[in-house]
């Protein structure tokens, strides 16, 4: 995309949202669809959810368990990485403080890496797992999410660029000591902030 349009639409997406978009991100036509391989069908009989590592006692839950803890909403705007950002999303979902005191963090719990579906990975401060806007969620709009998305749950971290909002996911280890994920081990930034464009990790560009 050249660098007129991807501007022009910056100016259109910053007259609508003011400050809501962040450096360097422009209002794509539709939501995107990216991800690292193929999208997996899960249904909901085979899917299973593991919360491990530092926690009194390591627990799995499976569908029915998962849609037996407190529903709630969140209304959040996503913003990716490759400069597209998604505004107004109702996700609807589970809490992660909800699933995390089904196993009791320690004392030493500290980091998260959320695991997705085939091996994917993101890494994360507790703090960002238990933020106010962070949700594991199973719909947007009031729509299930589709298979393409991340269902049926994916993770949703909105204050951070989207890579680390984990599809399919599988469960959560919280560390003590941080491990990078996914992306992170391949250059991307660590922490991920959008609005301090935390895009690529110190020595590294890309366009
Ligand atoms: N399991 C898994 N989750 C993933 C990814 C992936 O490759 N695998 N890609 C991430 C990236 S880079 C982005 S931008 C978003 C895209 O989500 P979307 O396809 O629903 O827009 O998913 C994130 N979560
Ligand atoms: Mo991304």
């Amino acid at each position: 995309m050249g660098f007129e349009q991807l501007s022009g639409r910056s100016a259109a997406a910053r007259e609508k949202y003011g400050d809501r978009l962040p450096p360097g991100q422009y209002e794509p036509a539709k939501w995107p669809v990216l991800h690292y391989g193929k999208a997996p069908h899960i249904s909901h009989d085979e899917w299973q959810f593991a919360i491990g590592g530092e926690v009194e006692h390591a627990v799995e839950l499976d569908w029915a368990a998962f849609s037996a803890l407190p529903q709630v909403e969140r209304m959040s705007d996503i913003h990716c990485v490759t400069r597209w950002s998604v505004f107004d999303n109702r996700w609807s979902g589970v809490l992660p403080r909800d699933l995390l005191e089904l196993a009791g963090p320690t004392g030493n719990a500290h980091f998260a890496l959320v695991h997705g579906h085939g091996g994917y990975t993101a890494n994360m401060p507790l703090s960002d797992l238990l933020a106010e806007g962070t949700i594991f969620a199973h719909s947007r709009n009031g729509e299930r999410l589709s298979a393409q998305h991340g269902g049926p749950v994916r993770l949703v971290v909105p204050h951070r660029y989207f890579w680390k909002s984990v599809k399919w996911v599988t469960g959560i280890t919280l560390l003590a000591a941080d491990q990078p994920g996914f992306w992170e081990r391949f250059g991307y930034h660590n922490d991920a902030d959008p609005w301090r464009e935390q895009r690529y990790a110190k020595g590294i560009s890309r366009s």
